[in-house]
């Protein structure tokens, strides 16, 4: 087997995703968007091959799997809707977050319904006027005999509304990235509410809002770290998150390419299939080339991060950007493509764009990712 081959497990991993997306997503996802349906059966089913907990370890009730065994499973379900694999993307943040940095009574709490997909986990990071620069949260925790007492708004939050559990950043001390602590917290918990449902150009499969906390008491127990720690903590959820996203683009852009190669290929005009148009093919071959090379750099990122490498956060964000540039371009050509009909619900094209668009922009701006870069090029 070559060095850059996938194993026969990534393999089987890759094709029992494919297998679950063939049928429980890709033929419902344009009717999920347009109606705005949160798919819960779904995402609850995909626990049962182990994608509520995919790197939680296998002591914690996960399947204990790398990085890049999460980006295959990520890319195979964004084929048949990104929007939907990105949601479990970050329930899996949440639960690895937990997992890795949480205390026996917070895993022994939460993980195994995270793991089976009863509870569903949020990332709160972004405020109202904290987006990239998310050392400035403001949101407080003040300690208080066993519990911490937290006020503040959590902006964007992904499953805002609906998710059981909230892994949240506060503010415990300082300002600064060294100030800032994780919690869980509940849904259910007193002082715990939320804004209205977010009106989105995509990710309409699932639900964004405000997550409001006024003087919330959560249990000392429910913090996920030591104080002072959830900045750091927070990072290295995201080094995983977006590869995950980036994976996302992946797939949906294979998609789009997949269907642009088809429908080209029945399409005639001036009296021919205008996949024999030579400048039809040079389209899709750029398509490919694109494509295969973000998934390379992709992939490399996901052992990088497994492995704890020392440039790990480099290469994550390197990825995310190469990955979710290239996903928003294959998609954008392979709708001209389309002409006119890649335009219309008809088809699956415009749904992956406007899905696709804001990876750009979460999990961290592909400007904070040049920061990102461009910060470790030059301290080395
Ligand atoms: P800003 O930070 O205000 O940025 C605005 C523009 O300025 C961007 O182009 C940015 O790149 C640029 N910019 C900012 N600083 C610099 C700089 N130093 N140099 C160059 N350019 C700069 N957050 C969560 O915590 N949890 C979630 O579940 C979640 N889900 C989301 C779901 C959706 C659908 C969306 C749209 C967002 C979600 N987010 C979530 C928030 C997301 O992470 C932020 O939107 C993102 O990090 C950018 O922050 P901002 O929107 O405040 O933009
Ligand atoms: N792993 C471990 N530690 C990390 C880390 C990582 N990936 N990144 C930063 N740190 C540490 C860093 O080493 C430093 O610690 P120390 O001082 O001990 O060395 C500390 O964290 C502070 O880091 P910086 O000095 O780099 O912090 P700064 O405030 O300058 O900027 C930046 C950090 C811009 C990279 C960060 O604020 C960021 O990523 N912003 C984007 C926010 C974002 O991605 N939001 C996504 C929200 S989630 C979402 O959108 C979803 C859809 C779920």
């Amino acid at each position: 087997m070559s060095q850059f081959d996938l194993t026969e497990d990534q393999r089987a991993i890759q094709e029992m995703a494919r297998r679950f997306t063939a049928e429980a997503i890709t033929p419902h996802a344009g009717a999920w968007d347009e109606a705005h349906h949160f798919p819960r059966a779904v995402v609850t089913a995909s626990a049962e091959l182990g994608f509520g907990g995919i790197y939680v370890s296998e002591d914690a009730g996960g399947v204990g799997l790398g990085r890049l065994e999460a980006a295959l499973i990520m890319e195979a379900m964004a084929y048949g809707c990104p929007s939907t694999s990105a949601f479990i993307s970050i329930h899996n943040m949440g639960a690895w977050m937990i997992d890795r940095f949480g205390g026996q009574v917070v895993k022994e709490t939460y993980l195994s319904r995270l793991v089976s997909c009863e509870m569903l986990a949020s990332y709160c990071l972004t405020e109202p006027s904290s987006g990239s620069d998310a050392a400035a949260l403001k949101t407080r925790a003040v300690l208080d005999g066993d519990h911490y007492v937290v006020s503040g708004s959590k902006q964007f939050i992904s499953g805002g509304g609906v998710n059981e559990l909230y892994v949240t950043m506060v503010r415990t001390g300082a300002d600064g990235p060294k100030g800032i602590t994780c919690l869980a917290i509940e849904k259910d918990m007193p002082g715990v509410s939320f804004g209205a449902q977010e009106k989105k150009l995509g990710w309409n499969t699932q639900p964004t809002a405000q997550l409001i906390l006024d003087e919330v008491r959560v249990p000392v127990a429910n913090r996920i770290g030591g104080e002072g720690e959830g900045f750091r903590i927070a990072m290295m959820g995201l080094d995983g998150g977006r590869l995950n996203i980036g994976a996302c683009s992946l797939g949906g852009a294979q998609r789009a390419l997949d269907e642009a190669i088809a429908y080209t290929k029945d399409r005639r005009q001036f009296g021919q299939s205008i996949a024999d148009f030579q400048a039809t093919q040079f389209k899709l071959a750029d398509m490919e080339i694109d494509l295969q090379a973000a998934r390379m750099l992709l992939y490399a990122a996901a052992v990088k991060v497994t492995e704890n490498a020392p440039d790990k956060t480099r290469f994550a964000a390197m990825a995310k950007k190469l990955a979710t540039e290239t996903g928003w371009s294959v998609v954008d050509r392979a709708l001209q493509l389309f002409g006119g009909y890649g335009y219309l619900k008809d088809y699956p094209i415009e749904k992956l764009l406007r899905d696709l668009r804001v990876h750009r922009i979460l999990e961290g701006t592909n400007e904070v990712m040049q920061m990102i870069i461009g910060r470790d090029l030059v301290r080395q």
